[in-house]
């Protein structure tokens, strides 16, 4: 185990450190543990001879190997997980029992998981998708799993819809294609079809899809669960995820290229912000409605479509999870780590949210495909910190070595043990609901509004939030090949917004809708993403200079950059040291094949006093993406120069001066801001 997996003294990491094997310096075995002595020749009847049925080595080392992969999941397929911690600020005794939740201060060891939705294993980053966010805190009472998203509400009402909802969106069967992404037919017939989808939608069509990093994104539990407290009473609760560094996205255009050039940007940026120390942090927020209010809201709190505003039930941060540790090995962590919202804890508990209830089956069913049988439990990241006893046993890769003949309650031979805990004893009990009703499959009468919130979603946006869905709308159903469905959504969208309906109807070759608008007025300011904090903290800078460049102001500026914690990176023509007029060298980590301006936050040009034509095409490029993207640039010395040939120097955003501090101020300033939206495009 390496010294800094050592330093938190994290009850799962030490558990984990049991599991864990380091090679270095030691003997190649066979998983027998008998020593090899050849690995790169098998056994022949003679060097040119036929391969040997009796070189047991060959014949399991391939065997192993043909059977290294399992089924991905079928949703959620590409993630990324990272080992941390999460401290409580403010007890939630007035509202649960739950241990961890109890005495501020007190810590649990997390792991996360964060997804893309659609996209199979091997996909790229930044498709247009929800994100995953799905969090294991391994409590003293067991595994509590949040397994939530980066938008708190859902496509469905129903769980019987999901596998409709999921063959919509992923490739379509007769062709394979399109790779994660819902700009195709399918999806959109589905959503047409199935318009309690709408306001989802607008929530997919926004910025919020295509984040810029995964430490910049909220998350939510969508559902309503249950606090229940030590004495019995209930409410409602809804849980969020709010980033410390503000929720940031990209621009379509720019998360198309980032694909491209490096399709693990969203996995690399949060890896190496975790390697440099740089813990990504988000703070726990839970809305909370007494059980007597149930009724008082304007939509019902059992719709997984439909959200909390926000201004109407403040957000009470409670705690703080920080992200610390990346994975030794990701598929022993990252892919066999089995969530389940069903994973709950004393003082949490479940609504009859119709989505909720499907998902408490669905969890443990796809493990079983999954993980290849019931003992996914049993794998190092799934373990609880506490001790698990019951009658189970057997089964495929079975760990636990069960001693004593009972394995069935009620026993008397092992004093009917394990025996069950009564609720002062930590034992789970469900919370008594009186329900009452016929059995029937119907849609609930208070679930059939589908567009007030989508409406609501809309009006809060910002103009350039607005402009965003709008284009989002008119890209994707541009992909659409039927005309009849691309009209079916435009008429759809007149029931959030007629105007927004229409000119995407414009935009997408269909007629104005006739029907629709809606009189909805209510906004809720927490939406919109303009509302976020702001830091120029872990920014990455392209740094852009040639031979000649002026040493003093590009050492000012590289070290204000460092000392207002950006990343910056040094491109030039070629990878190596460059030199400045004065004999300053700085290393070029990246050139301009693989520093491609969308990899950056920001760009800051030096140029040099020896550059050539190629050097000032090529910056002139970075330049050129740079500011598309809505993002700052800064200038000084000779790359003023080049940015004067763009025409560009006057508008938002865009800095020159000397490598002083008051255009280093500036420029942090314009990077703090991270986007320019009001730029002459
Ligand atoms: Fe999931 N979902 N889901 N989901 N979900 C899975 O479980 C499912 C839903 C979410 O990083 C699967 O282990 C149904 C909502 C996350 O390992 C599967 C329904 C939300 C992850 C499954 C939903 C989520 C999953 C696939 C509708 C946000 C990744 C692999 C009733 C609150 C967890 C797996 C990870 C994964 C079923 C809807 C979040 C098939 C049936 C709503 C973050 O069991």
């Amino acid at each position: 185990m390496s010294e800094e997996n050592k330093v938190n003294g994290n009850s799962k990491n030490e558990q984990l450190d049991q599991f864990r094997s380091d090679e270095r310096d030691k003997h190649l075995t066979t998983n027998q543990g008998l020593k090899v002595s050849e690995d790169e020749f098998s056994l022949k009847a003679g060097s040119r001879g036929p391969t040997l049925m009796e070189d047991f080595h060959f014949r399991e080392k391939m065997t192993h190997f043909d059977h290294e992969r399992i089924p991905e999941r079928i949703v959620h397929a590409r993630g990324y997980g990272a080992h941390g911690e999460f401290e409580l600020y403010e007890s939630m005794q007035p509202y649960t029992k739950a241990k961890f939740l109890q005495e501020p201060g007190a810590k649990v060891p997390v792991f996360v998981r964060f997804s893309t939705v659609a996209g199979s294993k091997g996909s790229f980053d930044i498709p247009r998708d929800v994100r995953g966010f799905a969090t294991k805190f391994y409590t003293e009472e067991g595994n509590f799993d949040l397994v939530g998203n980066n938008m708190p509400v859902f496509f469905i009402q129903d769980a019987i819809k999901f596998p409709d909802f999921v063959h919509a969106v992923k490739p379509e069967p007769d062709t394979g294609y399109p790779q994660a992404a819902s700009a195709h037919d399918t999806f959109w017939d589905f959503i047409a079809n199935n318009q309690e989808s709408a306001h989802m939608v607008m929530w997919l069509m926004s910025d919020r899809a295509i984040p810029r990093s995964l430490r910049m994104m909220e998350g939510f539990g969508v559902h309503t669960f249950r606090f229940i407290n030590e004495e019995g009473k209930s409410h409602f609760v809804k849980f969020h995820w709010k980033p410390k560094l503000g929720v940031h996205s990209t621009v379509w255009d720019e998360a198309q290229k980032v694909n491209g050039k490096n399709p693990d940007f969203n996995r690399q940026d949060i890896h190496e912000s975790i390697e440099n120390g740089d813990y990504p942090e988000w703070e726990l927020g839970v809305q909370i409605v007494p059980e007597e209010d149930e009724f008082k809201f304007d939509f019902d709190v059992l719709d997984p479509t439909k959200l909390w505003p926000e201004e109407d039930v403040p957000v009470k941060i409670i705690g703080k999870m920080t992200l610390n540790r990346n994975v030794d090995n990701v598929f022993a962590e990252t892919e066999q780590v089995a969530f389940h919202p069903g994973s709950v804890v004393p003082g949490i508990d479940f609504s009859n949210d119709p989505l909720l209830q499907g998902r408490l089956f669905s969890y443990t069913d796809t493990q079983l495909i999954r993980l290849g049988g019931p003992n996914f439990h049993e794998l190092p990241i799934n373990r609880p910190v506490c001790p698990f006893h019951n009658n189970q046993r057997d089964g495929y890769g079975r760990q636990t070595i069960n001693i004593g003949k009972a394995s069935y309650h009620n026993n008397s031979i092992a004093g009917n043990s394990p025996s069950t805990a009564t609720v002062e004893e930590g034992g789970y009990e469900h919370y008594q609901e009186k329900v009452e009703g016929r059995k029937i499959q119907a849609r609930s009468e208070s679930f059939k509004d589908h567009f007030s919130q989508a409406t609501m979603f809309w009006n809060s946006m910002s103009e350039v939030e607005k402009a965003h869905i709008e284009e989002a709308f008119s890209f994707e159903l541009s992909m659409v090949n039927d005309k009849a469905i691309r009209q079916q959504v435009v008429d759809m969208i007149a029931y959030i917004d007629l105007e927004l309906s229409k000119e995407v109807a414009a935009n997408v070759g269909v007629q104005e809708p006739i029907d629709g608008g809606s009189d909805v007025t209510k906004s809720s300011p927490a939406l919109s993403q303009m509302n976020t904090v702001h830091k120029p903290d872990t920014m990455k800078i392209a740094v852009v200079l040639h031979e000649g460049y002026n040493d003093t102001e590009v050492q000012t500026v590289l070290e204000g950059l460092k000392k207002n914690n950006t990343y910056p990176t040094v491109i030039s023509s070629k990878l190596g040291r460059v030199k400045g007029q004065n004999g300053l060298e700085v290393e070029a980590e990246a050139t301009f094949d693989t520093g491609d301006p969308v990899l950056f936050d920001a760009l800051y040009v030096a140029g040099g006093k020896d550059s050539d034509s190629d050097f000032t095409k090529k910056a002139n490029y970075m330049i050129k993406e740079t500011f598309k993207h809505f993002k700052p640039i800064g200038a000084t010395g000779e790359g003023i120069a080049i940015l004067h040939e763009n025409d560009i120097a006057d508008e938002p955003g865009v800095v020159t001066g000397k490598g002083t501090d008051d255009f280093l101020s500036g420029f942090i300033n314009a990077v703090s801001a991270h986007r320019h939206w009001n730029r002459n495009l």
